[in-house]
């Protein structure tokens, strides 16, 4: 049966609508804030232009696009149109595919069409039998409900509907959140809260809120989400919790959000009775094998596996001396038949710790380009570290060109100031997306590498790992959202620039007034650079506190590892600072093509920001600015706390521009960051200062306590650990 909503007109369309009235202003909406277009010369164009609703197709996808467009159009146009003189125009809204609506049929789109391919869609304004058309065209539906969520984008940020003409595609395949998620519910560096996933009530209970989240993630085109922790439990492997995963998946499902889950490598053993989960034994394939069918009976469409092996203690196939290709190899086997995907990360480091960390990855993984198979992809964190506040890109970058190697970006700030610190992180991805790796000649960035262009990768993927919890905002932060925004805008669409997809989180979370969206982009622009700044500036890195990473813990040195303790990655002492990474070093700049590793092996050529990254520097180094590497240091750690208060000046001037409950929340988390800014700052200083032996040069305040009270400073507590 298909119900044809042919030329509904928008007031019956709307008069459908059985959602309740927008709640209040706590964040809950998050930019899929759907309030009253206030313009009423603009709400008019609107009601003129979307007159009559016509959207066709019965399937749950569809029936998705019709409750967001009656919720977005009755929250931004209301119920009656504006008391204006009434226009001669009156157009049609047609949203479907060439297969579910005749009016998209008629239109002939077939290769337009044909370029968007299954995700992507068309949105245009065409004329059908002398009425104009606005319309949502794709292949599938869940394009056509992509492409609604487009639509109702331009009316959020007041864009007018003449002659558009827009066609979309996604240009990385596989966009996902990897949920850090316990079965217990607690996150892994998760600073909002719990997890969203209510495992113990599930299936039964089917928390609104699932709804909600796949909402938001459609409305940025993700399609795929990890529900649970890389450091895995087996359990969740098991009939009882498979058949939870099984009612998540079905509420996703309609949204185009399919469901993958972390593997863990002892599988087999602890919840399979067998005695190795040695990849080449024929019964533990066997096991995964059937599991994997065990799978896919409940979840027909479950998208694959994520897994970290050997790696931090995790089990893995190099615990029966295989390598990680065989191990995923042995999973990928046991998915194919059912279209899954292996996603196998390349966050590794050795247990024996011979080598500098930065390396060992790509030591690892080079050697084993063209040994995976199809389904398999590798997972490989933005830099060769650990999500720093800068790393340069990993060097796996452009060195697999046989193996899918697919991006990592944390959206959770675990080493950016957790769940309060304002740090908007589209330009840092962008600055690793846009780098050159010089792979196969000047050009061969890394955006290239990931979406497939450069090397021809038959898969292509871009993972986040997920700042979403039970917080009522979703997030800890509201501007935490606009990172869980961007990194769904990026992965769809990488060429988007950071500023672009600002203005567009801000109009639509909180107002399209240029005196407010200016600043806040501006503060929302800079805000990563003073994050570095008063953290690592200057390539300095993981100078973070033990096991929370919450502050500063330069003088960490006592933790097991020495590769865990931040005085590893400073190496301060009392000639310089930094990590000589060249060839006299550790040379890791030989995993870098040409010209890159004689850029960051030459103490001249190598751009700041990554100085102490590559180099041991002498405290009296001259740089660029004039200063002294020390004064250099001084003022970096200066300006990055100058910036988060210049941040809270600009906020404060926007009080009474948006409602109470956000400008507060976001005011008392600016004077938070303000403060830890300035203990970030002082008690590197004071610590890199025992080294030095030099004055805080004149202008610049000296550290507000001693470096004992830093080092006295201790939080038990602190939460995502
Ligand atoms: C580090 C986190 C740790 C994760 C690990 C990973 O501190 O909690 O388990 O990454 O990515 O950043 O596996």
């Amino acid at each position: 049966m298909k119900i044809a909503y042919a030329r509904l007109g928008l007031f019956l369309f709307l008069l459908l609508l059985g959602t309740a009235e927008a709640r209040a202003e706590d964040g809950y909406e998050l930019w899929l804030r759907y309030h009253r277009v206030a313009d009423e010369t603009l709400r008019a164009h609107y009601w003129a232009v979307l007159n009559d609703v016509d959207v066709a197709g019965d399937s749950p996808t569809m029936a998705a696009v019709r409750d967001e467009l009656r919720r977005g159009l009755h929250g931004l146009l209301g119920t009656e149109p504006p008391n204006l003189p009434t226009t001669s125009q009156k157009g049609v809204l047609v949203a479907g595919t060439p297969a579910s609506s005749a009016t998209v049929a008629s239109l002939h789109l077939g290769a337009a069409l044909d370029a968007v391919g299954s995700e992507g869609y068309l949105l245009q304004t065409a004329e059908v039998a002398g009425r104009r058309v606005t319309v949502v065209a794709a292949n599938t539906d869940v394009g056509v409900l992509y492409g609604v969520f487009h639509l109702l984008r331009l009316i959020q940020t007041h864009q007018p509907l003449d002659d558009i003409n827009l066609a979309e595609a996604p240009k990385i395949r596989h966009r996902m959140l990897n949920h850090w998620d316990n079965l217990d519910r607690t996150v892994e560096r998760g600073y909002a809260g719990f997890s969203l996933w209510d495992w113990h009530k599930l299936p039964d209970y089917r928390d609104p809120r699932y709804t909600d989240y796949a909402r938001a993630n459609a409305s940025l085109g993700l399609n795929g989400t990890v529900l649970t922790n890389v450091n895995a439990n087996a359990l969740v492997l098991t009939p009882m919790y498979l058949e939870k995963a099984a009612a998540l998946a079905d509420v996703f499902r309609p949204y185009g959000l399919r469901v993958y889950l972390t593997a863990r490598f002892s599988a087999p053993i602890e919840i399979g009775g067998l005695e190795t989960a040695d990849p080449l034994d024929p019964a533990v394939q066997a096991w995964w094998q059937a599991k994997a069918d065990e799978i896919y009976r409940s979840i027909p469409d479950f998208g694959g596996f994520l897994v970290k092996a050997n790696s931090e203690g995790q089990p893995g196939p190099q615990d029966y001396g295989r390598n990680h290709a065989e191990g995923a190899n042995m999973l990928a086997d046991a998915l194919a038949p059912h279209g899954g995907l292996v996603m196998w990360r390349a966050f590794v480091y050795s247990a024996e710790e011979p080598e500098d960390r930065a390396k060992q990855a790509y030591n690892e993984f080079v050697p084993l380009d063209g040994t995976f198979r199809d389904n398999v992809l590798v997972q490989v964190k933005n830099g060769p570290i650990d999500f720093q506040p800068r790393e340069p890109f990993h060097p796996l970058f452009g060195a697999m060109p046989e193996t899918p190697l697919m991006m990592e970006f944390q959206i959770t700030k675990e080493y950016l100031g957790q769940g309060t610190h304002l740090a908007y992180l589209a330009p840092m991805w962008k600055e690793v997306l846009d780098a050159d790796t010089y792979a196969s000649g000047e050009g061969s960035t890394v955006a290239e590498v990931i979406d497939g262009s450069l090397h021809g990768y038959a898969h292509t993927g871009m993972a986040g790992v997920s700042n979403i919890g039970t917080d009522r905002n979703w997030t800890g932060s509201l501007f935490d959202q606009a990172n869980w925004y961007a990194f769904g805008r990026l992965a769809w669409d990488h060429t988007i620039s950071s500023e672009e997809i600002a203005e567009n989180w801000i109009r639509m979370t909180f107002t399209n007034d240029p005196a407010f969206v200016a600043p806040v982009k501006q503060m929302m622009l800079e805000s990563h650079e003073a994050v570095v700044n008063y953290m690592t500036p200057l390539g300095l890195h993981h100078l973070m506190a033990t096991g929370h990473h919450y502050g500063p813990g330069p003088w960490v040195d006592d933790l097991p590892r020495a590769d865990w303790n931040p005085v590893y990655y400073h190496r301060a002492d009392t000639l310089g600072l930094g990590f000589n990474r060249t060839a006299t070093g550790s040379d890791a700049v030989s995993q870098y093509f040409s010209p890159l590793d004689e850029m960051y092996g030459s103490l001249e050529k190598v751009p700041e920001k990554y100085l102490l990254w590559f180099h041991h520097v002498p405290w009296d180094y001259a740089m660029p600015s004039g200063r002294t590497l020390w004064a250099e240091l001084v003022h970096r750690y200066s300006r990055g706390a100058a910036q988060v208060r210049q941040m809270q000046e600009s906020w404060a001037g926007l009080e009474g521009m948006i409602d109470d409950e956000r400008y507060a929340q976001v005011a008392a988390f600016l004077a938070m960051q303000a403060k830890e800014a300035r203990w970030w700052r002082d008690a590197s200083l004071a610590y890199f200062q025992t080294f030095s032996h030099r004055p805080i040069p004149d202008g610049y305040a000296p550290p507000e306590h001693s470096l004992a009270y830093y080092l006295s400073l201790n939080f038990p507590y602190a939460p995502g650990h």
